[in-house]
Order: C-alpha cells, then sequence, then structure tokens
C-alpha cells in the first residue's frame, strides 16, 4: 500500500479557535484606538503573531516602538491563552477525528502543520496530541505561510517527499504554502476565498473516506 504524508492545519481546520484569535485582537486593536472588524480577522487566518501587529498598525496608521510592539503582542497572546484555557475535545471541528481515525486505520502518516506557537498545548486540551507522528508549529519555523518552510519541514519528519503530500487548510496564505511545496492543496472552507486551492470542501462532513482512499492510491 502506498503511504502519503499527511498535512493538518491547526486554526480553522482541526478547532475553530479563529474566534478567540478575533476576540483576543479586537481587545487589542480597540484597546489603542484601531478599528476592527471580521472581515479585518479573516485577513490574519494562518498569519504570524507578528505579521498579524503589522497588519492591524498599518490599518489604523500607527507606528509604536519596538518595546511597545512586543508588550502588545504579549498582552495578545496573555488574552488569547486566557481564552483557550477552558477549550476541550467538544470544540473539534465535525467529523474530523472520523478523518484522523481512519488515516491511522490505513497506516498513513499524519503531521500537523501550524502558524500557531500555541499549537502543541491546544492539541493536548483537546486531547488529540497522540494522533500525530509530527507536529510543526510556529515555533520551529523562520518563514511564515505563504512561505512552504512549516510544511517542507513536516514532509521530512515523516519521511514523505513533498509531492506525496496532502494539506488540509482554510486560509489563503496556508493553500499558497501548500502548492509552493509542491504538496496537493485541500481547502477547507468557501471555495471563492481558497480558490487557489487543488479541491475546496466545507468543512470534513462532506468528505467522504473514498475521497481520502484515493488521495492514498494516486
Ligand atoms: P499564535 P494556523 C495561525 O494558526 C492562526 O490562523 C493565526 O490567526 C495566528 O495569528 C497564528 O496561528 C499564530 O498564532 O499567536 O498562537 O502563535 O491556522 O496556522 O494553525
Ligand atoms: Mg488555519
Amino acid at each position: 500500500m502506498s503511504k502519503k504524508g499527511f498535512i493538518f492545519d491547526l486554526d480553522g481546520v482541526i478547532v475553530d479557535t479563529a474566534k478567540y484569535h478575533f476576540l483576543a485582537w479586537k481587545k487589542l486593536a480597540n484597546g489603542i484606538g484601531v478599528d476592527f472588524t471580521e472581515t479585518q480577522n479573516e485577513q490574519l487566518k494562518g498569519v504570524s503573531r507578528v505579521k498579524s501587529l503589522e497588519k492591524i498598525l498599518a490599518w489604523g496608521n500607527k507606528t509604536i516602538l519596538q518595546e511597545e510592539f512586543n508588550q502588545l503582542m504579549a498582552k495578545k497572546n496573555e488574552d488569547y491563552l486566557s481564552y483557550i484555557a477552558k477549550m476541550d475535545a467538544s470544540e473539534i471541528l465535525p467529523d474530523v477525528p472520523k478523518v484522523l481515525s481512519y488515516l491511522i486505520k490505513e497506516k498513513q502518516p499524519i503531521s500537523l502543520g501550524s502558524a500557531s506557537k500555541n499549537a502543541r498545548e491546544i492539541l493536548k486540551k483537546v486531547n488529540l496530541y497522540q494522533q500525530f507522528d509530527a507536529i510543526v508549529d510556529g515555533n520551529d519555523v523562520s518563514k511564515a505561510k505563504p512561505d512552504p518552510e512549516v510544511f517542507l519541514i513536516a514532509a521530512k519528519l515523516l519521511k514523505i517527499k513533498p509531492e506525496d503530500c496532502i494539506v488540509f487548510e482554510d486560509s489563503v496564505a496556508g493553500i499558497q504554502a501548500a502548492n509552493a511545496a509542491n504538496m496537493i492543496s485541500i481547502g477547507v472552507g468557501e471555495k471563492d476565498v481558497l480558490q487557489e486551492a487543488d479541491y475546496v470542501f466545507s468543512d470534513f462532513t462532506e468528505m467522504e473516506n473514498s475521497f481520502i482512499e484515493e488521495l492514498i492510491n494516486r
């Protein structure tokens, strides 16, 4: 049986932590007199913490000193951590366990490929940490999505060639990173947002095991 590498993004694919990032960024932005909408939050999906704050400051036409920048980032993460502290397995997105179990049954290597520095903690909270053969997160990369680094490291750890890897992603930056890594990109979300993906599903309930079987055997 052939082996492929299955790489999952975290926020927006395995759990819906985007709502907590939104609350924490909104509090921070409003605190420094900058408006922050759900539409702007969309543009922060898959984007690193540093880049996200840079974008918020640019939207508000603000320039600040490095020291204040670092303090704001720390404060945002503190707030975010307080929201995720209460997370448990009930926050896993629909049919994610079904897909993971199927891949494990088929003996397919599985990795996480997330921009979040909090990824390991979140996986432990929702009880999925043990399901992954490799975990690559924001602590392991020097270049953020859309750079392919995060997924290329995952492929290396799984010992699978990039062209034999499949990436599940909810963000435009993440789909671009998967494509740049020469992997199959599967968008989880809206078709018109994730136009660059090879395939798009609104969520995992739409994905049949037969589709995964085809990916394994292609
Ligand atoms: P942290 P993903 C990304 O995770 C989020 O989509 C993005 O909104 C967040 O800013 C980024 O992680 C960094 O997260 O502040 O926890 O390090 O979608 O790549 O799993
Ligand atoms: Mg994501």
